[in-house]
């Protein structure tokens, strides 16, 4: 587990600010305060990571070529969040970043902090199931909240994280997604991303929630996990086109801060609004399969703690709070 080289994105950043123009390595060494021998050292260990950068030994450095890498800094550029994202932290490779954001949790780190990976080995869905998570093409990304409701509200976040998630993707692409309950965002009846929530909690309180969010980004059409429960797509097989990870990312980021601060003034209503709004489950004939067995019947509305509320016929009604969700139409 390699966190990505602070002094990298320095120097990223100097690059980016010459806009194409060379940088000689005595002006690197200076700004960024390390001798010209570690400015050669952190400009190969850049080619190894895909940079293509030219030298000459009049003129110094330039950038020619940037692989698609996500940068902390960059991130943190395009986004003024009060809480989400004060502190990022981007990875090469994880287990997952869900079990790095729950362990900070436990040792205390800040509310808002943001663990990224450009790949997890071990991605998770929810009962243990797997994530399919390559190097490089998408986002997966989890958060640390320790928010001050009781165990009881923690599913809102999931709608706060599925609504946030539906908005980004529209606001980035102009494509409409919506959500699935409970934790699915879908793009024509196909998945583009899941969420994952977790929490440590007594009874009364929550210490801490992680919720972990992957979103299907540039993966190519033939390299899309298949014969899943249901069909997956990414966010470039729907658009044609590759979409920038890093402006995804602070179009989330943004959105989750000011749904959360929404949720801690206003209460939780005006999130539930705007998920009923981007909701495709409600009025929708389902079968769920529940942890005990399969019902099936109409998804007729949403309780102000998440659970779905079907209707099952002759007046009867079942609220679930766990469960997986097949449209019947
Ligand atoms: C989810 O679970 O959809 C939650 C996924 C959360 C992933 C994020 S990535 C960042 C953070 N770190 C983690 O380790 N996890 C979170 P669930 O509803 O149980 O759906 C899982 C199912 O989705 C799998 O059993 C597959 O059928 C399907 N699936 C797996 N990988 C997929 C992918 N990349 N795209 C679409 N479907 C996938």
């Amino acid at each position: 587990m390699k966190q990505v080289e602070h002094i990298d994105d320095l120097i990223i950043n100097i690059f980016n600010d010459s806009k194409g123009e060379f940088v000689s390595g005595q002006t690197l060494s200076k700004k960024i305060r390390i001798t010209r021998s570690a400015v050669w050292k952190h400009i190969e260990g850049l080619r190894r990571q895909g940079y293509i950068i030219v030298s000459t030994p009049s003129k110094g450095y330039r950038l020619v070529e940037a692989p698609d890498r996500l940068i902390s800094s960059e991130i943190k550029k395009g986004i003024k969040t009060k809480v989400i994202g004060k502190e990022i932290l981007i990875f090469d490779e994880v287990d997952s970043t869900n079990d790095i954001a729950m362990e900070m949790g436990g040792k205390g780190r800040v509310e808002g902090l943001v663990v990224v990976a450009e790949s997890q080995s071990h991605g998770r869905g929810r009962l243990g199931r797997t994530w399919i998570s390559p190097k490089g093409v998408n986002i997966y990304i989890s958060m640390l909240l320790r928010p001050e409701f009781p165990p009881l509200y923690a599913t809102t976040l999931t709608m706060m994280a599925s609504v946030a998630t539906a908005m980004a993707i529209s606001k980035t692409t102009g494509i409409e997604a919506y959500i699935k309950w409970p934790n699915d965002i879908l793009i024509n009846q196909k998945k583009v991303s899941g969420i994952l929530t977790e929490m440590k909690a007594e009874e009364e309180r929550i210490n801490y929630v992680v919720i972990g969010i992957g979103i299907n980004v540039n993966m190519r059409k033939d390299d899309l996990p298949r014969n899943l429960r249901m069909p997956a797509t990414s966010l470039m097989e729907c658009l044609g086109e590759k979409v920038d990870r890093s402006i995804l990312i602070c179009s989330l980021l943004k959105s989750l801060d000011s749904n959360y601060e929404d949720i801690k003034t206003r209460g939780i209503t005006s999130v539930i609004r705007k998920w009923r709004k981007l909701c495709s489950t409600l009025n929708k004939r389902v079968k769920v399969t529940l942890p005990g067995g399969v019902i099936t019947g109409v998804a007729e509305d949403i309780t102000p703690e998440g659970g779905l509320v079907v209707s099952i016929g002759e007046g009867l009604t079942r609220v679930i709070y766990a469960g997986d969700v097949i449209y019947l139409e």
